[in-house]
């Protein structure tokens, strides 16, 4: 595949190809475990994906085939947070976490190795995830002195069930590619060397599809969980929709031309 650089990162490769961008940790020494500077270049691209039209598919990943993402990088972690080249401590991997919901494009995770702390609930907020043979799951939080409960656990809950969910929390143990297929946390298991060509082909078949019609049911997807926040932008898709009619135009026109706005010429459905 004709892979093309995007942007120059220190911590992530960010490549373009067709109607998708791929975004991917480049820190194989650690797992590709993130820092605040490898959250703060993931969002950076993630903004890229969201105004760039051409983008239609999003695919996270992490360099090496050893590892997705370790999580949080533990020798930077300080006193109320991870800690950047600003000193100061964050925790900027929420943010990354609602971007991947919020963007209007399916994301997908691609699995090679470890997705384990962090990382593990990085690739549960994506939309889809392809995992190789090789991928290994779970969650470490009570082990190293963490937790992450805010999708790491409801959203868990909700694609695994309650009980699975606590489990994977209270033992931290870790789940193969198979087992991770048999509760549902994952969509797909393949072999390393097919990950690549899989996932390009999941995201030729979304292409494919009505750009809006996929927009809608992503935010769809959303709303039910996500309360106000996903109220919100499933009702932002339908303004979007609305401001695209004949009558919302009449709105805007009535006003610019100091009239009263004439909406009997729109038609009125039962
Ligand atoms: C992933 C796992 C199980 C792999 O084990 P193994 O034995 O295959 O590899 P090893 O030797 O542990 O790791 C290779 C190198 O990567 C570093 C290791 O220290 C090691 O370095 P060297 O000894 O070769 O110098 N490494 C791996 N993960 C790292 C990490 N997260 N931070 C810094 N260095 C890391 C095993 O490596 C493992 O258990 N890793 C730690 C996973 C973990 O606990 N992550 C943090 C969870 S908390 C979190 O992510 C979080 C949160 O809970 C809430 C908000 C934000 C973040």
């Amino acid at each position: 595949y004709d892979w093309k650089p995007v942007k120059e990162y220190k911590d992530i490769l960010f490549h373009k190809f067709e109607g998708i961008a791929r975004i991917s940790i480049n820190r194989p020494q650690v797992h590709n475990a993130f820092t605040p500077l490898t959250v703060q270049e993931m969002i950076d691209a993630m903004h890229i994906c969201r105004e760039d039209a051409d983008v239609r598919v999003v695919v996270l990943t992490g360099e090496g085939g050893k590892a997705f993402c370790s999580g949080g990088d533990q020798s930077v972690r300080g006193h109320g947070g991870y800690v950047g080249p600003d000193a100061t401590p964050r925790l900027n991997v929420l943010d990354l976490q609602k971007m991947i919901r919020s963007i209007p494009k399916p994301v997908i995770a691609a699995v090679a190795g470890w997705a384990i702390g962090g990382g593990h609930v990085l690739h549960v907020v994506c939309d889809l995830t392809i995992a190789a043979e090789n991928a290994r799951f779970g969650q470490t939080g009570p082990k190293v002195g963490s937790f992450d409960g805010g999708f790491g656990a409801s959203y868990l809950a909700r694609i695994v069930g309650q009980k699975k969910a606590r489990e994977i929390w209270y033992l931290c143990d870790q789940y193969d590619a198979q087992e991770a297929l048999d509760m549902g946390l994952v969509n797909k298991v393949v072999p390393l060397e097919m990950l690549e060509e899989t996932y390009v082909a999941w995201a030729r078949k979304v292409i494919a599809k009505s750009p809006l019609a996929i927009r809608m049911l992503k935010s769809s997807f959303n709303a039910e969980l996500d309360g106000q926040a996903g109220i919100q932008e499933l009702a932002g898709n339908a303004t979007l929709l609305y401001y695209l009619s004949e009558e919302a135009k009449e709105g805007k026109n009535a006003f610019l031309e100091k009239r009263d706005p004439d909406w009997s010429k729109y038609p009125q459905f039962p």
